[in-house]
């Protein structure tokens, strides 16, 4: 089987970088820098070009993983991450302002992609909000009206194993077959 390709995208702070250097096999590559704009009062890097990350499968079949920019004004870069790519993972930051709306967003922006292949969601961050209750059915409920099928996961992008769980998802849809460590 050749090499895959995964993209990960979604906003400034959504995890990206910190989820492919959660999964990666080999030292994950980014190219995050100091921020010189906006984005300097949310964090003191982010990420200009994009991330890199690659897993070994079982069977030494690899993973390339590849994290967009956040920032509109790289959009550029996502139809050229995109080529050859076999799925997408979209991280939704919940403790932004309007995160159903980021949502809402990136499946514009990735439409044409997302129609030819394959979309699993992880939303972060929901640890930083009051209260216990599930999101999945804040955000499931505008996929359900537009009539996508998509899995909805809360994950942690700190944790390896969360996700992980948001790659099996995505891969299951693309091969049932595949096992992943
Ligand atoms: N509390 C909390 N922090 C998170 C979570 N996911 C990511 N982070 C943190 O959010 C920050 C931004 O993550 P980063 O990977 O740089 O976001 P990117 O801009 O999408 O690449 C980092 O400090 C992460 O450790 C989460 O689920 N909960
Ligand atoms: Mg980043």
């Amino acid at each position: 089987m050749p090499d895959h390709k995964i993209i990960f995208t979604g906003p400034v702070g959504a995890g990206k970088t910190t989820a492919i250097t959660a999964i990666s096999d080999s030292p994950a590559l980014s190219t995050d820098v100091r921020a010189s704009d906006m984005t300097r009062e949310m964090k003191a890097t982010t990420t200009v070009a994009m991330d890199y990350g690659v897993m070994v499968l079982e069977g030494g079949d690899k993973v390339h993983l590849y994290g967009t920019p956040g920032q509109e004004r790289f959009d550029f870069m996502w139809k050229i991450l995109t080529q050859g790519g076999l799925g997408l993972v979209l991280l939704i930051d919940d403790s932004r302002p309007n995160p159903r709306g980021d949502m809402e967003f990136f499946l514009a922006a990735f439409e044409g992609f997302i129609r030819e292949t394959h979309l699993a969601i992880g939303i972060t961050k929901t640890d930083l909000r009051p209260g216990s209750s599930s999101r999945i059915d804040h955000y499931q409920e505008p996929l359900q009206r537009a009539g996508l099928v998509v899995p909805v996961f809360e994950v942690d992008a700190r944790k390896r194993s969360d996700i992980l769980l948001l790659l099996e998802a995505l891969f299951f849809s693309l091969d049932p077959d595949l096992e992943m460590d």
